[in-house]
């Protein structure tokens, strides 16, 4: 295929049909057998949870954290054993990483709960977005607070005694702000006091920087960097490598929930597009406008950031058009190597097998 064919004209970058899986079955299963037991450790102690609340928190966790794809908890696993030496490999030391990990879905999933809101989103991972859920409505805001804590909770209970204590959890606030204040950007979207979209703003400058805040930090470099913090990694210079390649990778891993938020299957990616009605700044939007001429930035002016589904088929229209879709796979197949090359040529500390592995499972991703 065209594809496969370009992709293996670099001898050493893979292509899209090596095997995508991070992790083995048996990996998985292991990390999923860990779940119960978190919630217990968050809904079972008196001292921090009333036993009216118990029950509520515990369907809370049960509904929204295990049912993702679950990247970037495993993500956390896995980094730690491309890094750490095979005598570190203890099982005590894998069931850190594996709180870990369900810190980092935690995180991820106060996010999503909060983003499906501001959003407007209906579905997620295949099924309604907690907030439409009977009974919750408004409540799930409370319960991403609670969720929030959870990990602050794990990671007193489990590493408060470790030298790397303080680092982990400074890691985690640091995200934490980095993915609000991208989140900001992207509820902005560039709209001005009357809520008037101004398209001047949609520069692939401002859009790098927001996917950067909104979804590289916290997706990214914070599983990996927690794992080289949970391996030992002391030196800086090997943390601020790894943060610019994991930031790239991230800005990829945007660029293509942007592409599916138009263009991918909701059957497979489990949420249904919203980005062309909410008026958002996304890579096809940024694209349309370098690559349009006065007719096409026309039809943004009047059609998009609009609710009526004609609007959005307009918009959809002259994406297909502009010939995005193939723009798109160009971008894709480009960043992927430039990235992996880059990945190739970073130094011993940093998981290179992991991100290289990583890599050739984003790439053509479609869920
Ligand atoms: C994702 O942005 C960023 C965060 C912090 C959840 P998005 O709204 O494009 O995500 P999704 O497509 O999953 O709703
Ligand atoms: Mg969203
Ligand atoms: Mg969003
Ligand atoms: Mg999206």
């Amino acid at each position: 295929s065209r594809y496969g064919s370009s992709a293996s004209n670099h001898n050493s970058v893979p292509s899209a049909y090596t095997s995508k899986s991070l992790t083995s079955k048996e990996e998985r299963r292991e990390f999923m057998s860990l779940f119960p037991d978190i919630v217990r450790d968050l809904t079972a102690d008196p001292e921090r949870i009333l036993p009216d609340v118990e029950r509520w928190f515990s369907k809370v966790l049960q509904y929204n954290v295990p049912g993702g794809k679950k990247n970037r908890g495993i993500a956390t696993m896995t980094a730690y054993k491309s890094l750490a030496s095979p005598g570190d490999l203890t099982p005590e030391n894998l069931h850190l990483v594996h709180i870990l990990g369900w810190c980092v879905e935690m995180m991820h999933t106060f996010f999503l709960i909060v983003d499906d809101i501001a959003d407007g989103s209906e579905l997620r991972r295949g099924k309604p977005s907690w907030y439409r859920v009977k009974d919750v409505g408004l409540r799930a805001i409370n319960d991403a607070f609670m969720m929030e804590q959870g990990i602050y909770y794990l990671l007193r209970k489990y590493f408060r005694n470790k030298p790397y204590y303080v680092d982990i959890m400074e890691l985690f606030h640091d995200c934490t702000i980095k993915t609000t204040v991208g989140q900001c950007l992207d509820l902005q979207s560039g709209r001005d006091e009357e809520g008037n979209i101004d398209l001047s703003s949609f520069t692939m400058d401002r859009y790098t920087k927001m996917v950067k805040y909104k979804t590289a930090y916290y997706s990214f470099y914070l599983p990996v960097a927690l794992s080289m913090f949970a391996a030992g990694v002391q030196n800086p210079e090997l943390l601020r490598q790894a943060k610019t390649i994991l930031l790239e990778m991230g800005e990829f891993f945007q660029v293509q929930d942007d592409y599916l938020d138009c263009f991918g299957d909701p059957n497979i990616t489990g949420k249904q597009g919203k980005d062309i009605e909410d008026g958002k700044c996304s890579w096809l939007a940024v694209v349309a406008l370098q690559r349009g001429m006065a007719p096409q930035r026309a039809i943004m002016k009047e059609k998009y950031g609009r609710k009526d589904p004609a609007c959005v088929e307009r918009i959809k229209c002259m994406y297909e058009e502009l010939r995005l879709p193939s723009v798109y796979e160009a971008y894709e197949e480009q960043t992927y190597r430039r990235i992996y090359q880059e990945i190739q040529q970073t130094s011993v500390g940093i998981p290179q097998a992991f991100l290289m592995k990583y890599m050739t499972k984003l790439y053509r991703r479609r869920e």
